[in-house]
This record gives C-alpha cells, sequence and structure tokens, in this order.
C-alpha cells in the first residue's frame, strides 16, 4: 500500500478504498463577479492553485482513485437556502441576486460552474451542496459506503470554510482524511496556515496534510 510522508506521520491507504475529493472549484468562488468576490474577496489568490489542483486529479485518475467534484449551489427557487446564509453579512450581491456571472452561486447559472481546467471528466461523481460540509443535505455519505471508501484526499478552496467543515464532517464519520497542501487555497493567508495547523496537531486530531509531491512519490 502507499505510503505517504506527510505530517504529523505516515498516511497509508489502498487507491481502490479511496476518494479524491474536490470541493468547490467553482467560477463563483475563483473568478471576478461571483460570491467570492462579492463578499469583498480578493479572488486571484485562488486561481493560483488551479494547475496544482489539475495535476492532483490527473494522479488520482491515473491510480483508479474515486474522484468527487463538488459545488456549493442553491435551487433557483432558494428553497434549500437558509434566510440566514442569504441575509448575512454586507455582500454587494446575495445568494440569488444577477450577477455578471449569472445568479449568484444558483445551480445551472455560468458562475456555479467548475472550473473547465479541473472540470469532471465523464463519469465522475458530482455533488450540489447547500452547505459549506459536502454530507449535509447531500447522498455523499451513502455513495461512500456504497463504494467502500475508507480514506479520503481533499482539495480544493476555500480551506477553512467548506473544505475544513467536509474534512471535519468525513472524520467524525470515521474516513481517515489527508489534505493536499497545495491544492487548496484560502481568501485569508493566516487562515489556510492556521487549518492545516489544527487539522494535523495532536497527533492528526482531524487528519493529515502533505504537498502533492509527497502524495505523488507515494504513488509512483
Ligand atoms: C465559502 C466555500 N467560502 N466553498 N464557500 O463560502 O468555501
Amino acid at each position: 500500500m502507499p505510503i505517504i510522508h506527510a505530517q504529523p506521520f505516515d498516511y497509508i491507504f489502498e487507491p481502490a478504498r479511496s476518494a479524491l475529493i474536490v470541493i468547490d472549484m467553482q467560477r463563483d468562488f475563483i473568478e471576478p463577479g461571483g460570491f467570492g468576490e462579492s463578499l469583498g474577496n480578493d479572488v486571484s489568490l485562488l486561481a493560483a492553485i488551479v494547475p496544482t489542483v489539475a495535476a492532483l486529479l490527473a494522479l488520482c485518475r491515473r491510480h483508479g482513485i474515486t474522484v468527487i467534484h463538488t459545488r456549493e449551489a442553491h435551487r433557483p427557487d432558494l428553497s434549500d437556502c437558509p434566510p440566514a446564509k442569504r441575509e448575512r453579512g454586507a455582500a454587494s450581491l446575495r445568494i440569488g441576486d444577477p450577477g455578471p456571472m449569472g445568479r449568484i452561486l444558483v445551480a445551472g447559472e455560468p458562475g456555479n460552474d467548475i472550473l473547465p481546467a479541473v472540470a469532471p471528466l465523464a463519469g465522475e461523481i458530482i455533488i450540489d451542496k447547500p452547505g459549506k460540509g459536502a454530507f449535509y443535505a447531500t447522498a455523499l455519505g451513502e455513495i461512500l459506503r456504497l463504494k467502500g471508501i475508507t480514506h479520503l484526499i481533499f482539495a480544493g478552496v476555500t480551506t477553512e470554510v467548506c473544505v475544513q467543515t467536509t474534512l471535519r464532517e468525513a472524520n467524525d464519520r470515521g474516513y481517515e482524511c489527508l489534505l493536499i497542501e497545495d491544492a487548496t487555497e484560502s481568501y485569508f493567508p493566516a487562515f489556510k496556515a492556521a487549518t492545516l495547523e489544527m487539522v494535523r496537531a495532536q497527533g492528526a486530531i482531524v487528519g493529515w496534510t502533505a504537498p502533492l509531491a509527497a502524495l505523488a512519490a507515494g504513488l509512483e
């Protein structure tokens, strides 16, 4: 079985029982005019990881690791968007409002698409999720159970929001979680650094972290 030199100690996994979960690599978070920018964030920071996420996808596909993509997406009637989520903060555009890439964070709108460079291939699983965590109000848990998955590799944006929430949900469900350090990003570098630290602290209290190079070295 591949051994990955991760922090705080080696991460050992069986590719056939593992899934890569790529969180929310959507135009709404990474391109100007979407949800991320409407909240006042500098979205250019996130674009920098796109080539690394693309390389991670290619690596996992080569090794038969199940690939799952998520999108933060609401129904057009917003019936799955709690008022607390829509109304909080001082956003210039709120969820459901029309923006330059269509309605903000609404399924089917151009801004809700995954970036072409990291787009799902035919047959890969896509989870549309109304929350920050990908297990909440989705079929993800059932899909992983039916596939016999035990280990999860995480990438995507943003590190301390949807990535960390999903990783913690997964940890509580018994999955062994590895976060790829250079394949995740935040609008706030300090939040990313803190998340990596807190995930692997206390003897991998919720998971492991490693750079893509370490995963590649362990697999190839
Ligand atoms: C946020 C996400 N940050 N995908 N969503 O609202 O992390």
